[in-house]
Parts: C-alpha cells; sequence; structure tokens
C-alpha cells in the first residue's frame, strides 16, 4: 500500500496542552507521525509521496468559510493581542447565551472551538493544511486505481466539525475525502471511525445526509472525551435517519468484545452498498495508550486491516489518534500489513 506523508505536520509543535488542570507536552506531538513513517519504511509497506496541493476548495466543501478564515489569521490575532502564551480557547456559550461571532480574539476562539486541550501556535495552519492535502492525494490514489492508500495524516482530523476545532483536530481529513469521492462522481461513501474517541466532527457534518454513512466504535462519551456527542441514539435526523451509527464500549474493552461492533459495522457497510470507505483509523484503542482505556494488542490490529480489506471497497485511511508513540509505529501499519495481506 501507498503512504501520503507531509514533512509539514512538524509546523505544528505546540508546547501546551490543558490536562488535569496542568499545561502538560501534548499528547499529539510530532514524533507520532515520524514513529509511523519509521516504520512504513521499516516493513517497506509501500512507496511513500509528498501530497499534492489541493487548495482550499475541497476543505470548503465540508468546512465553512469563516471557519478556515479564522484558522488561517487565529495565531496573529492572538499575538496582535499580546498575549504571552500560546492560544487557547477559555471561554464558550454556555446555556442561555448567544452564539454570536465576537470581535474580540478570546470570543473568536470560544466561538470556533469545543475544547480546551488544543492550543494554537505559530505552524498550526500549515501543518492542518498538509495534511488535508494528505488525505486529499491519498484518496486521488484510490480513484485512480489503487485499491487503498494510507494518508498519514497530522494534525488528525475527526473531532473538527464543520466550523468548530477540537480534540487535535483541525480540518476534517476523513470528511474532506468522503465529500472529495462524492464530488467526483461516488455514489456513495461509508466512513468507519475506529478511533478509540467518537468521530464527531465526521458525524455532525453528514448527520442529514443519506449519501455518506458514518460509523463510530468508541468508548463512552458518558466517560470519556468528547463527552457530549457519540451515544448510541444518535442515528441520523432527517433524510440521514439510520446513517449514523454509534457503538459505545466501557472501559477494559478487549478486541473479542469490540470486533463484535466492528462484525456490525461491516454489514451495515455492506447493506448500504458503498462505492468507496474511509477509515478514520486512531490506535488509541491500544491498551498502553495513555488517555484511553480499551485493551487491544499489536495483533488485533492485522485482524482488524484483514477484515476491512474484506469489505473489498476502494479505502482510503486517514491517520486519527494513538499517543503510545513506543508502539503506533508498529500498530498503524499493522492495519496496513493486515489489509494488503
Ligand atoms: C484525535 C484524538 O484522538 N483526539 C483525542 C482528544 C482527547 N482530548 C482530551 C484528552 C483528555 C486526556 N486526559 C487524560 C488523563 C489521563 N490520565
Ligand atoms: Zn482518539
Amino acid at each position: 500500500m501507498k503512504t501520503v506523508f507531509s514533512p509539514l505536520h512538524s509546523r505544528r509543535d505546540v508546547k501546551t496542552e490543558l490536562d488535569g488542570g496542568l499545561l502538560i507536552e501534548p499528547h499529539e506531538k510530532p514524533s507520532r507521525a515520524e514513529t509511523i513513517l519509521a516504520r512504513v519504511k521499516e516493513q517497506a509497506l509501500g512507496e511513500i509521496l509528498e501530497p499534492e496541493e489541493y487548495g482550499l476548495e475541497p476543505v470548503k466543501r465540508v468546512h465553512t468559510a469563516d471557519y478556515v478564515a479564522f484558522l488561517k489569521t487565529c495565531w496573529q490575532e492572538w499575538l496582535a493581542a499580546g498575549k504571552p502564551g500560546e492560544a487557547i480557547p477559555a471561554v464558550w456559550a454556555g446555556r442561555g447565551m448567544r452564539h454570536r461571532l465576537p470581535r474580540d480574539i478570546d470570543g473568536r476562539l470560544g466561538y470556533y472551538s469545543f475544547a480546551a486541550e488544543t492550543s494554537i501556535s505559530d505552524g498550526t495552519w500549515e501543518a492542518a493544511r498538509a495534511s488535508a492535502n494528505v488525505a486529499l492525494t491519498a484518496q486521488k490514489l484510490v480513484a485512480k486505481g489503487e485499491r487503498a492508500a494510507f494518508g498519514l495524516c497530522r494534525p488528525p482530523g475527526h473531532h473538527a466539525h464543520a466550523d468548530v476545532f477540537g480534540g487535535y483536530c483541525f480540518f476534517n481529513n476523513a470528511a474532506i475525502v468522503a465529500q472529495a469521492f462524492r464530488d467526483q462522481g461516488y455514489g456513495k461513501v461509508a466512513v468507519l471511525d475506529v478511533d478509540f474517541h467518537h468521530g464527531n466532527g465526521t458525524q455532525a457534518i453528514f448527520y442529514d445526509r443519506n449519501d455518506v454513512l458514518t460509523i463510530s466504535l468508541h468508548g463512552d462519551p458518558d466517560l470519556v472525551f468528547p463527552h457530549f456527542l457519540g451515544f448510541e441514539d444518535e442515528t441520523g435526523e432527517g433524510a440521514g435517519e439510520g446513517y449514523n451509527l454509534n457503538m459505545v464500549y466501557p472501559p477494559n474493552t478487549p478486541y473479542s468484545v469490540w470486533s463484535q461492533g466492528l462484525e456490525n459495522a461491516c454489514e451495515r457497510i455492506q447493506t448500504f452498498k458503498p462505492d468507496a470507505l474511509v477509515v478514520a483509523l486512531g490506535v488509541d484503542t491500544f491498551e498502553e495508550d495513555p488517555i484511553s482505556f480499551f485493551k487491544l494488542i499489536s495483533s488485533d490490529y492485522l485482524t482488524l486491516g484483514a477484515r476491512l480489506a474484506r469489505l473489498g471497497l476502494p479505502t482510503v485511511f486517514t491517520m486519527e489518534g494513538g499517543y503510545d508513540v513506543d508502539a503506533i509505529g508498529v500498530n498503524a501499519v499493522n492495519v496496513m500489513q493486515g489489509f494488503d495481506r
């Protein structure tokens, strides 16, 4: 399988993540992508390509123009306001307040975000743009006839809504790929999200549509991030009713249990008969992941990849989460090797 990778990912290198009341070194850090790339090379998975430039048009098919413009200038606005640290949202429109875009940067950060753990600094915009280009280049490879392609995206994307960032995500790479397939004439697309966390952004973007099926297996949002979306009674709305599927699992879930959800997902995908599949691939389901609570082991990722291959669909993988950097390369590449085998 071919891998798409951009060295520009390293332009996102924030120093802070608000966690446990402290500003810690971020879980979502450059070494994640470098470790996966090293494993791709070590295993000779296949050719490694740099992304092509697709501009902002395919990004704006799923994100609003004002949100994209905000991300572009956010860091400069923050600096211009004379703030000493990294840009961190700290105020939101709570219940009873107005969802109105303020002029001040603190207000604007809150308006365009849903969580405070995702700091912004110099280079975040460039890295997020490159990450979307990585995803779109992987999509193009598959549209041109590759059976599958690995978009080694960083930063990740699946938590980003049309106009909201958070969960380390800015542009929803999986959604951008799904929409690109649609815009190129693929009639139906399925997005399967196997990251430990709910793919809230992807769900929200396609919630009222029946041309993109969204499925996510994840830790119970009653217990973990993103807390306010991802429950099993969220099944889609309007034309999209029946085209969103959430499966939630408790702490210590092993592959033997999680994979029953995967089977459900695969059956739903087969009924849907999509023309392409996007896999939002997080490996934070790993037993040693520092912020998650599932118990998948490294060999499970080979089994996962093999199962996805049996769907027999043109498939684009977008890299999402996974924070045990020592194992992230083996686990992510195992999915690809299981798929190719
Ligand atoms: C793409 C992705 O996987 N995003 C995840 C974002 C999770 N953000 C909240 C993290 C909270 C971590 N708290 C960890 C406490 C562990 N002791
Ligand atoms: Zn995750």
